[in-house]
C-alpha cells in the first residue's frame, strides 16, 4: 500500500526527492529540535511547538534529532531554497535564509505519519519556481479577526506561500486604528478594527513562519471609509455614511488637495512602523471618476509618499500608464493581459487573474493557471472556467468577455526572457463580501494550496499532471488539520446545524434534517462569477423574494452560504469512477433521492428552509434521470457500439438536465459531471 503522504503535496518538494533508508524513520519518542544560530530560533521553536503537539513532547534519551543550520547553498540559489535530510541518525535541515527554513520545515511537517508516529525517510533539495507566492484576505468586506489570520498564515506556511496582502481598507469599513487620525476607525469602521499593535504581532507570527505581510491600502478610489472620517477629503460630494452595499460606488479622493497627501503621507508612516516589508500596496482599482491622466498624477504622488518611507510600492493593473515610475510593481487581476503588458513596459509584476478565489473556480482550473505560459495557452486557462458550459451557467460568457474586454492575448507574442524574469509569481484573492471569518477557510483550503504548487512546483512536474491527479493530490486536507487550525468544515457545519435545528421548529426531527443537509450539500454549488461573490443572482426564479441584497448587513446563513466553492461529491466521485465498481451509478441515484425524502415538508416552509427543499427535489430529479439512462444502458448493453436507444437516453438525459441546473437560492445542483463521467465510460 502506498503511504497516503508520498502523494501529498502541498505542494510537493519536487526539485530533487530521493526516498532513502529501509523504511519509515520512528518518531515514536517524539523530536528534539535544535540549533546553534540564534537566527534559527523562529523558525525552530514553531517546529518544536507543533511535533511536541503532534507527537508527544520528546524522550529526552531516545527522541529524534532534527538540526537546523544557516549555510549558503551556493550562487544563483533562491534564499527560500532549502536541503533537508530525514533519516534514522540526526536529520538535518539546511537553508540560506530564515524562510528557507520555514519551507523546509513544511516539508519535514508533510513527511511525518501522525498514526504511525513516523517520517517518510528522504533526501530534499528544493527551491521555489517563483519568489512572490501571495494570498491576499479582504478584511474589510468582512472583518478578520486576528485568529483566523494567524491560523491563514499558519496554513500558508504548510502550503509553501509566502506573501500575505492585507486588504485593510475599503469602501465599507476603514480597519487600522490611526494614532494621527482617530476618526478613522470611530466613524468609519463597523464591524472591527486592528490596532497597530495587533498588526505588529501578527507581522511577527508570520515572520517565524517565513510569511511576509504586506499591507494594502487603497486609494484614491473604493475610500468612501476615509471619506466618512474625512469628507473635506472628497472629489465632489462626499458619502453621506459608510455603504452597506457591495456595488462599487465610484468616489474617489480629491487629487488636487494637498491635504489629501497630508494625511495619506502621516497613515503610511504608521504602517511602516509596523510592516517591515519592503513593499506596500497603494490599490489603484477602480476608479473611472478621475480619468486615466488624473490617476496617474496621483498614483505618481503616492508613489513618491511611499518611497519616503522607504517602501516599494505595489498598484492594481488600472493603475499602469506609460508615465508610472518603473520601479513600480503591478499586479494584474483584470486580465492575464496586462500582465505581459506591465512587464513589457519594463514593471515588475504579479499575476491575480485567474486566481480569485471568491469566485467559484474550481481547484482543477486554479490550478492550471500559469503566469509563464505561452500568451494564449494563459488566456486559455483563465478563461476556461467560463467557457466550460457545465460550470458556469448563465455567466459564462460574460465573464469570458468581461475578462477579454480588460485585454487580450489573442496573436501576442511570447515574452522575451528579460521580460519573463520580471514575472515575480502570483497572489490568490480572497475577497469577503460573501465570506464570514468562519467560512474563510472553507473558502481558502484546499483552493488556495493550488495556486501555491502551481507558484512552487518546478514547470516540468506540473505538466506532467493530469487534471484527475491535481485533484487526488489535494483532498489531503487532513494535513491542514494536523498542523493548523484550520477546518473548512467548521462554518458549514454551524450554518447547517441552525437550519436543522429551524427545520426541527418546523416538524421534522433535527437530527434527519442535518444529515439530509450535509448530504445536500455534497451535491450542490454556489452560482459562480460575481452573480455570487458581489452582485446577487439576479434571477426572479433563483432569488427568495425575502433575501435582502448584497451587502454588509446581509446574514450568511442560508444553505448556499454553507457551500464551499466547489462541491464534494463530484469530486469523489471522478476519484471512484477511475475504477467503477458496478453499483456506484446505482448507489448515486440512491444518495440522491435521500434528501428529498427528508426535506420534502419543508418547500412550503420560509424561503430559508424552502431552498434546501426545492434543491433536494432537483436533486432527486437528477436521480430519475440517471436511473432512466443506467436502464437504457444495461438494456443495450449486449450489442457491440452505442445502442441507438442508449445514445437517444443519454440525448434525453442531457436534456433534461438543463432547467434542473436552473439555481435556487443562489445555488445550483452539481451533477453534470458524472453524466459525462458515465458517458464517456459508456463510449470507452
Ligand atoms: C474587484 S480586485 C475588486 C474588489 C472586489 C473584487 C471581488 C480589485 C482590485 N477590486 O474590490 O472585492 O473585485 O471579486
Amino acid at each position: 500500500m502506498t503511504d497516503p503522504l508520498a502523494s501529498l503535496l502541498v505542494p510537493l518538494p519536487a526539485s530533487a526527492e530521493t526516498v532513502v533508508g529501509d523504511g519509515p524513520v520512528d518518531l515514536g519518542h517524539g523530536v528534539h529540535v535544535r540549533w546553534v544560530d540564534e537566527r534559527c530560533a523562529g523558525v525552530g521553536t514553531h517546529l518544536q511547538a507543533d511535533l511536541d503537539r503532534v507527537l508527544g513532547p520528546p524522550d529526552d534519551e531516545r527522541a529524534v534529532p532534527l538540526a537546523l543550520s544557516l549555510h549558503d547553498l551556493g550562487p544563483d540559489r533562491s534564499p527560500e531554497g532549502y536541503r533537508l535530510h530525514v533519516g534514522d541518525g540526526v536529520s538535518l535541515l539546511a537553508a540560506a535564509t530564515e524562510a528557507g527554513l520555514a519551507r523546509g520545515a513544511a516539508t519535514y511537517r508533510q513527511l511525518v505519519d501522525r498514526p504511525t508516529r513516523t517520517a517518510v525517510p528522504m533526501v530534499i533539495d528544493d527551491a521555489p519556481r517563483f519568489a512572490w507566492r501571495g494570498l491576499l484576505v479582504d478584511c474589510v468586506r468582512h472583518f478578520m479577526p486576528l485568529d483566523a489570520l494567524r491560523r491563514t498564515v499558519d496554513a500558508m506556511a504548510l502550503a509553501k506561500l509566502n506573501v500575505l496582502h492585507l486588504h485593510l481598507t475599503d469602501d465599507q469599513a476603514w480597519r487600522v486604528a490611526s494614532r494621527a487620525h482617530p476618526q478613522l476607525t470611530e466613524r468609519a469602521s463597523p464591524g472591527g478594527h486592528y490596532e497597530l499593535d495587533d498588526l505588529a504581532a501578527l507581522v511577527a507570527h508570520a515572520a517565524d513562519r517565513g510569511v511576509r505581510v504586506v499591507p494594502e491600502l487603497d486609494v484614491p478610489g473604493h475610500t468612501s471609509a476615509l471619506l466618512v472620517a474625512f469628507p473635506e477629503l472628497a472629489l465632489g460630494a462626499p458619502p453621506a455614511s459608510v455603504p452597506t452595499s457591495y456595488v462599487v460606488p465610484g468616489v474617489s479622493v480629491d487629487p488636487s488637495s494637498e491635504a489629501v497627501f497630508e494625511v495619506l503621507d502621516t497613515i503610511v508612516g504608521e504602517w511602516a512602523e509596523v510592516f517591515p516589508d519592503e513593499c506596500f500596496h497603494i490599490g489603484g482599482d477602480e476608479v473611472p471618476v478621475l480619468g486615466e491622466e488624473r490617476q496617474a498624477a496621483f498614483t505618481a504622488r503616492m508613489v513618491a509618499i511611499v518611497r519616503g518611507h522607504g517602501r516599494t510600492p505595489i498598484v492594481w493593473d488600472e493603475a499602469l500608464h506609460p508615465g508610472l515610475d518603473r520601479d513600480v510593481i503591478v499586479q494584474a487581476w483584470r486580465s492575464p493581459a496586462l500582465l505581459h503588458e506591465a512587464v513589457r513596459a519594463g514593471h515588475r509584476a504579479i499575476l491575480s487573474s485567474g486566481w480569485y478565489l471568491d469566485l467559484g473556480v474550481p481547484l482543477r482550473h486554479l490550478h492550471a493557471v500559469d503566469p509563464l505560459d505561452p500568451p494564449e495557452r494563459l488566456q486559455a486557462s483563465v478563461l476556461a472556467p467560463w467557457r466550460d458550459a457545465d460550470l458556469a451557467g448563465v455567466v459564462g460568457p460574460m465573464a469570458a468577455a468581461t475578462v477579454e474586454q480588460a485585454g487580450s492575448l489573442d496573436g501576442a507574442s511570447p515574452l522575451t526572457a528579460e521580460e519573463r524574469s520580471r514575472v515575480l509569481g502570483g497572489e490568490a484573492a480572497m475577497w469577503c463580501e460573501r465570506v464570514t471569518p468562519a467560512l474563510l477557510d472553507t473558502y481558502l483550503w484546499p483552493l488556495a494550496a493550488a495556486v501555491a504548487d502551481r507558484l512552487w512546483s518546478p514547470a516540468g512536474s506540473l505538466a506532467a499532471l493530469d487534471h484527475g491527479l491535481v485533484e487526488n493530490r489535494f483532498d489531503l486536507l487532513p494535513a491542514f488539520g494536523v498542523w493548523t487550525d484550520v477546518d473548512p468544515k467548521r462554518g458549514p457545519r454551524v450554518i447547517l446545524g441552525a437550519l436543522a435545528d429551524l427545520a426541527g421548529d418546523h416538524g421534522l426531527d433535527p437530527r434527519r434534517a442535518e444529515v439530509a443537509l450535509a448530504a445536500l450539500a455534497d451535491w450542490c454549488e454556489p452560482v459562480r462569477w460575481y452573480a455570487r461573490a458581489v452582485v446577487g443572482w439576479p434571477d426572479a426564479n433563483g432569488r427568495s423574494d425575502d433575501a435582502p441584497p448584497p451587502g454588509t448587513g446581509q446574514p450568511l446563513d442560508r444553505f448556499v452560504d454553507a457551500l464551499g466553492p466547489e462541491a464534494d461529491g463530484p469530486r469523489a466521485w471522478r476519484r471512484r469512477t477511475a475504477r467503477p465498481a458496478p453499483g456506484d451509478a446505482y448507489a448515486l441515484v440512491a444518495a440522491w433521492r435521500a434528501p428529498a425524502a427528508v426535506l420534502g415538508p419543508l418547500s412550503d416552509g420560509p424561503s430559508i428552509l424552502a431552498e434546501p427543499a426545492r434543491l433536494a427535489d432537483r436533486l432527486a430529479a437528477a436521480a430519475d434521470v440517471l436511473a432512466a439512462l443506467l436502464d437504457a444502458a444495461a438494456g443495450g448493453s449486449t450489442s457491440a457500439g452505442v445502442p441507438a436507444a442508449e445514445a437517444e437516453a443519454e440525448a434525453e438525459a442531457v436534456a433534461a438536465l438543463g432547467p434542473l441546473r436552473a439555481p435556487i437560492g443562489e445555488a445550483t445542483i452539481a451533477v453534470t459531471s458524472v453524466f459525462r463521467a458515465l458517458g464517456a465510460q459508456g463510449r470507452a
